[in-house]
């Protein structure tokens, strides 16, 4: 190929110049002495336009064979248009092709869920999953450039693990050389560990919980981002989230307007995403939920129903602080002003898409967390460590964990997680 050669997205930058295309047909179709073929090259689709008459008719009996999802090379002279989706389109030259797809499976007809992620594999092609995946990518861009511009310090904590951080009920296990590990839940506790060694730090990774319910919030395998600081307390937790959540939802507002136009998301909730967000305890909010006639009884902890009607009253995401210690993980701190409250902290996202991070300050009294290790029925040899991070120069500290997928997920406005993740994992789904 003589041109030089172009990405879709990059074609504006092409006008009047012959260019070698590389990509797949999303579609095609014929009209008289015309041809229309859409090429699809990841970065963008494209219309390509061939005349009978000014291409060889070899090209035109080629064109006949191709099929949705062939791979091709295309040779072209890009031309303005201003109804093209990115302004352009090609008038085609040249036509090479490297593989004739068999009969494609995913149509414009309407396929059924479970159809659709048996062959999440090639869906992944279709431009829903395309733009929801690009919005997650720049999402995790924006998440990264946060944390790198105010100091923090990315520690990579590890999967396989010899205890439990959320709870025994999740864990998945597996043979470790004759002993047993679990897939870590949450980084956390080893981000404490890195934060009393460089002051702000934060992992990022995959988590994975034996999650047995099928709702459309869970997933057994879901990536998470948890930040930990030394010397925050809650309130300096819940402005950092804040901050954070800011920052990162506007970043995707400004660069991702074709793929939420693609999804049809009304951004206009997610513009409001505006630091301060609206704290209210678990004692207000049970308040909340009986002038709303919601049955509830203080003391458990909120489902989606609960999340929803909470969130229902404000236009952004909001704090919920202070839940009853009983229903918390053992590593989180008293209340002083009231020992059966815990001081943790949720944010909801609006638009009933509920909890979207969850964390708060950290039992950080050595004697206070051995008896809650030992309460909860958790193995003091497994924890040593862990405590050994309350006798060595111990200091208030706070950090949170935000889930990719659900954080996605109402970004893009999608009824369900598992279309936040290229490969979703459920408890009914391991393949592909
Ligand atoms: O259990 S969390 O509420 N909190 C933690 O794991 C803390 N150890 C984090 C920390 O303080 N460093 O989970 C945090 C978030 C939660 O708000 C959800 O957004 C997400 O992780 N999460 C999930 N996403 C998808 N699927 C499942 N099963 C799931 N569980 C939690």
């Amino acid at each position: 190929m003589s041109n030089p050669i172009a990405s879709v997205n990059q074609l504006i930058h092409h006008l009047g110049k012959s260019v070698s295309l590389r990509g797949w047909v999303y579609s095609k179709r014929s009209s008289g002495k015309i041809r229309f073929l859409m090429l699809r090259d990841g970065t963008g689709i494209v219309q390509i336009v061939w005349m009978k008459g000014q291409i060889p008719d070899t090209t035109f009996e080629l064109f006949d064979k191709l099929t949705q999802e062939s791979s091709v090379i295309i040779e072209g002279k890009v031309r303005e248009d201003k109804r093209a989706k990115g302004g352009v389109e090609v008038d085609g030259e040249k036509l090479e092709i490297l593989h004739i797809a068999e009969e494609y499976p995913i149509g414009p007809k309407e396929h059924g869920p479970d159809f659709l992620l048996s062959n999440r594999h090639l869906w992944l092609r279709s431009i829903r999953p395309h733009a929801t995946l690009k919005i997650r990518d720049r999402f995790v861009k924006a998440i990264r450039d946060f944390f790198d511009t105010n100091g923090f310090t990315l520690i990579d904590t590890p999967i396989f693990t010899p205890s439990a951080c959320e709870g025994t009920t999740t864990l998945f296990e597996t043979e470790y050389f004759g002993d047993k590990a679990y897939l870590s839940q949450s980084g956390q506790l080893y981000a404490e560990a890195g934060a009393m060694a460089f002051g702000k730090v934060y992992c990022f990774g995959p988590t994975f919980r034996a999650e047995k319910s099928k709702t459309r919030r869970h997933l057994t395998e879901f990536w998470m981002v948890e930040p930990e600081v030394a010397f925050n307390d809650l309130d300096a937790n819940m402005v950092l989230a804040e901050q954070f959540l800011e920052y990162t939802v506007q970043k995707v507002l400004a660069e991702c307007k074709a793929e939420l136009e693609v999804l049809q998301r009304d951004t206009s909730k997610l513009q409001n995403v505006r630091a301060p967000f609206p704290r209210i305890s678990y004692n207000e909010a049970v308040e909340i939920l009986k002038s709303k006639n919601i049955p509830f009884e203080w003391g458990n902890d909120f489902g989606a129903p609960e999340e929803t009607a909470l969130a229902e009253s404000f236009d952004k995401p909001i704090f919920v602080h202070r839940f009853p210690a009983k229903i918390k993980a053992f590593y989180m701190k008293a209340d002083p002003a009231n020992p059966e409250l815990a001081l943790g902290m949720d944010c909801l996202a609006p638009e009933g898409y509920g909890e979207i991070i969850g964390g708060g300050q950290r039992e950080d009294d050595y004697q206070t967390l051995r008896s809650k290790v030992k309460e909860q029925g958790l193995s003091e040899e497994n924890f040593s460590w862990y405590l050994d991070l309350r006798k060595y120069g111990s200091v208030p500290h706070a950090g949170f964990g935000l889930g990719i997928e659900r954080t996605v997920a109402w970004l893009c406005g999608i009824e369900h997680l598992r279309e936040a993740a290229a490969f979703p994992r459920m408890m009914y789904r391991l393949r592909p």
